[in-house]
């Protein structure tokens, strides 16, 4: 019997426990009932019903939304009035132009308590929808809604992702799973999932997502293809959200028959018109094309003599009829060994500027390589004045550990933002350019490169939903601050428990500088696994292309490290405002973060952080591991505050983190010290492996 008991008991905790677990499924939008029992009810006070005056297929959708998620948070079914006849106490949603609504930007809302409701307010029904969301994580995380009064805008008017997946089914550098976006089963399955996917993108002020890779397939463009991204663009559109494509230049070569794809040849040109007519006629509200053309053996203008510009425009003029948009990428850099490639976007663009037709934006990543741990801002931001620049982050961690590390971006996003390009003065940050105001566009985008994928939790690691989040509340807004960010996205989506907020909080903003800190200290870049881009290869020489190998980048030698990009050597710098030249052109005084990034210093120069070069650069790998050590710490010392799935899932990743960590800081000192042949610093320890292990290591990670 005694026994019988206990098997009960076992039992009963199991099914709670089961209750409990979160599987992050449900992201930022769980709106579990709000358990403080008398702010719930100062909250259904205030929530009684919810009206509309306005149909629109994008308004429903936020009545539907507050519905749900207030049903959720209350604990009881919140009815849609079809005549609030003098009502009180309920949520009243407006699209209306007037002096009020007309001071926000398209898409901007307020909230505001007027005769006892609270009115969500906005000339656009979308701006409606960003305001219900808005107000309902004010209830999510707690905040009074007393006397509401929030008034919001979007500073940019497109606000995207950026799929880079394939049509069968794999992402490139996706590491969640496989594409969300079931082809072969469009467009007569339509998973629930796309919709949730449109949810949490609405409920972050995301209103646009190119649904595949820029490395292209011509397929997207056939008739076959066209329904399917209809059937999508059909369940994103009352989320406010716009499909865009990116193309295959060479699709009139390979789908239309033509002898070849140069923009210049009217035969391709028609080619292009009536394709995109084509879209067009099943998608009317279609955003338009993401091209990556000449980079990376993807086709473009460049095959036959023609610019970026000319092929640009050519398609600017097929989606024009329409409204639509191109965005061009200017990701290229010619193989070129003995240049820079730090120079070549900016080579090939800058020329260009003012001869994009007025619908085409130019969309640059943050750094002028590739999406590494920390780069200088792209010297393209501020050096295209006549030409609306897009910017490209990168949310899936390529080269940010995959799905293993901890590594929360918006720091690295606000640190590329906030930086003074100087090119029209003082105060010309890169998010100035990128938002218009400096150079006055009005046409002006921001872009991510998704970091989703099929995982249950949608992004692998899910301290990586944040990364989502915050590139759509930056993308939104990016004056916020990453701390800002982290907390309310912790309180949505982890604990409220302050304590543990303020800890989860604290280790996420420390996560970039420690992964900085154990992969590529003090501005080392591109020294990772050849290919994968996982694990360190400091000792890549050999590859493809020149600027593939690691050697090219971190240019170690008996003197010193780093690559000298001053006047002395490859004059990087020069492309860059004289203000920025003086702020990093010199090593003495060069901020220690980005002193590789441009110059070659000698082993034994002092820092100015009083160590020697190898002392400080060695000295991180062996401090950032310790700092994983402390991540670890700090995250158990939330364990009572957090779901147990999601703790010991996090828990196990930060395992992994720590054991990669270990890799990167083994195979890099002991790499390096080849070419120092100094000993590691007190009070550390030399690695117990070799370089010869560490080599061996890595290999087998790159096998097939
Ligand atoms: O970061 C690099 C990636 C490529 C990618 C390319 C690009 C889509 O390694 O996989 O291709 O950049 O941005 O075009």
């Amino acid at each position: 019997m005694r026994y019988f008991k206990k098997l009960i008991i076992i039992l009963l905790l199991s099914v709670t426990q089961l209750a409990h677990a979160d599987d992050g499924y449900r992201l930022w939008l769980k709106f579990d009932l709000v358990a403080n029992i008398q702010q719930r009810n100062s909250y259904a006070q205030k929530c009684q019903f919810i009206y509309s005056d306005n149909q629109e297929v994008i308004t429903k959708t936020a009545q539907k939304e507050l519905q749900a998620g207030l049903s959720g948070l209350l604990g009881k079914k919140i009815l849609i009035l079809t005549n609030p006849a003098g009502k009180k106490g309920g949520i009243i949603l407006q699209v209306i132009q007037n002096e009020q609504t007309n001071q926000l930007a398209e898409d901007g809302f307020s909230i505001r308590e007027e005769n006892q409701n609270i009115v969500i307010r906005s000339r656009t029904a979308s701006g409606v929808l960003y305001g219900s969301f808005a107000f309902l994580r004010q209830l999510q995380s707690g905040s009074s809604i007393a006397q509401i009064n929030i008034t919001d805008s979007p500073k940019i008017k497109y606000r995207m992702l950026n799929h880079w997946d394939n049509p069968l089914g794999t992402i490139e550098r996706g590491y969640a799973g496989s594409s969300l976006w079931k082809w072969y089963e469009l467009p007569e399955v339509i998973d629930q999932r796309y919709i949730d996917y449109a949810r949490a993108n609405a409920s972050i002020g995301i209103n646009a997502v190119v649904l595949n890779n820029v490395n292209a397939s011509a397929r997207f463009l056939t008739k076959e293809y066209i329904v399917k991204v209809k059937a999508l663009a059909d369940v994103f559109r009352p989320y406010g959200i716009k499909v865009f494509l990116s193309l295959n230049f060479a699709a009139p070569k390979l789908l239309g028959g033509a002898k070849n794809s140069d923009p210049m040849a009217p035969e391709v040109r028609n080619w292009w018109k009536n394709v995109t007519k084509e879209i067009y006629a099943a998608i009317p509200d279609f955003g338009g094309y993401l091209v990556k053309a000449n980079s990376e053996g993807e086709p473009g203008p460049q095959d036959f003599g023609r610019t970026h510009a000319d092929g640009a425009n050519m398609l600017a003029e097929a989606v024009a009829p329409y409204k639509g948009i191109v965005i061009w990428r200017a990701f290229v850099y010619a193989a070129d060994p003995k240049g820079d490639r730090f120079k070549e976007a900016y080579k090939d663009f800058k020329p260009l500027d003012g001869t994009f037709a007025s619908n085409v934006l130019v969309q640059v990543k943050n750094g002028p390589i590739d999406f590494q741990s920390r780069e200088p801002f792209h010297p393209l931001f501020g050096a295209m004045p006549k030409t609306p620049l897009a910017m490209e982050f990168q949310l899936t961690q390529e080269y940010l550990g995959f799905s293993t590390n901890l590594v929360y971006e918006a720091p690295l996003f606000k640190e590329c933002l906030e930086s003074d390009t100087y090119s029209n003065g003082k105060g010309s940050t890169v998010a100035k350019i990128v938002d218009g105001s400096i150079d006055n566009h009005s046409l002006t985008a921001i872009a991510g490169v998704a970091n989703t994928g099929s995982d249950r939790n949608w992004t692998g690691h899910l301290m990586s939903q944040a990364n989502w989040y915050a590139f759509g509340r930056l993308a939104w807004n990016h004056s916020l601050s990453s701390e800002q960010i982290a907390s309310e996205w912790i309180k949505v989506s982890l604990t409220q428990e302050p304590k543990a907020v303020a800890t989860i909080q604290d280790l996420m903003m420390k996560s970039r500088e420690i992964y900085v800190d154990f992969t590529t200290p003090l501005g080392l870049h591109h020294v990772m696994g050849q290919n994968i881009h996982f694990g360190p290869e400091p000792w890549l020489e050999k590859s493809a292309r020149p600027d593939w190998t690691a050697i090219y980048y971190h240019r170690a030698d008996s003197v010193g490290l780093g690559f000298d990009r001053t006047a002395q050597g490859s004059n990087a710098l020069g492309l860059y405002a004289k203000e920025v030249q003086t702020q990093w052109g010199n090593p003495d005084t060069c901020p220690l973060p980005y002193l590789l990034w441009f110059h070659h210093v000698s082993w034994n120069k002092k820092l100015s952080s009083g160590k020697t070069l190898w002392n400080e650069f060695s000295s991180r790998y062996y401090a950032g591991v310790q700092s994983v050590e402390w991540m670890q710490k700090q995250w158990n010392s939330v364990q009572s505050s957090i779901d147990p799935q999601i703790f010991a899932d996090v828990s196990g990743r930060l395992a992994a983190q720590h054991r990669e960590a270990l890799n990167w800081r083994d195979a890099c000192v002991l790499y390096f010290q080849q070419y120092s042949k100094q000993a590691i610093p007190a009070p550390y320890q030399a690695p117990s492996r070799t370089l010869d292990e560490m080599k061996e290591i890595v290999r087998i990670y790159q096998l097939k």
